[in-house]
C-alpha cells in the first residue's frame, strides 16, 4: 500500500512537472513540438506549421535550383504561419536558369542575334576610333 501511494506521489510530480514546463510560449494557440504540439517556432506567434516549398526569388514560377534540401525535387521545409511565406511557391513550372529575372525561366542562352549585334557595334566602335584618331 505504502509502495503504490509511493508510485502515485511520482507520477502525480511527473504530470505536474511535464504540465508546467509545456506551455505555448508565443501565446499562438499552439504547443512546441517538444511539448507534443505542432509550434515549429514557439517564439513567434505568426508560425506554427511546416511546409514544403519551392524558393523562387523572382516570382516567376520557376524555382531556384541548387539548394542542398532533404528533398529531391529542391523543395525546402518551412515554418510558417496562415499564409505561404512570399519567394516561397507550391507549384513550379520547373527549375529557374537564373532566379534573378524574371525574364529568363529555362533558356540562359545569350540568343544569337544579340552577339552579332554586339559585334556589329564593336566593330561600329572602332572604326569610328580608327577614324577619329586619323583625323
Ligand atoms: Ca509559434
Ligand atoms: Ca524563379
Ligand atoms: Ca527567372
Amino acid at each position: 500500500m505504502k509502495l503504490l501511494s509511493i508510485i502515485i506521489v511520482i507520477l502525480l510530480s511527473v504530470s505536474f512537472v511535464s504540465a508546467e514546463t509545456c506551455f505555448d510560449n508565443d501565446e499562438d494557440g499552439y504547443l512546441s513540438d517538444e511539448c507534443g504540439g505542432t509550434d515549429c517556432n514557439d517564439n513567434n506567434p505568426n508560425s506554427w506549421q511546416v511546409g514544403v516549398f519551392w524558393v523562387d526569388n523572382d516570382l516567376d514560377g520557376y524555382y531556384l535550383s541548387g539548394l542542398t534540401t532533404a528533398f529531391d525535387d529542391g523543395r525546402i521545409s518551412v515554418c510558417y504561419g496562415s499564409e505561404i511565406p512570399e519567394y516561397y511557391i507550391e507549384e513550379t513550372q520547373g527549375p529557374d536558369c537564373d532566379d534573378n529575372n524574371n525574364l529568363l525561366t529555362t533558356n540562359c542562352e545569350i540568343p544569337e542575334f544579340s552577339v552579332i549585334a554586339a559585334g556589329l557595334a564593336l566593330i561600329g566602335a572602332l572604326g569610328t576610333f580608327v577614324l577619329i584618331r586619323k583625323k
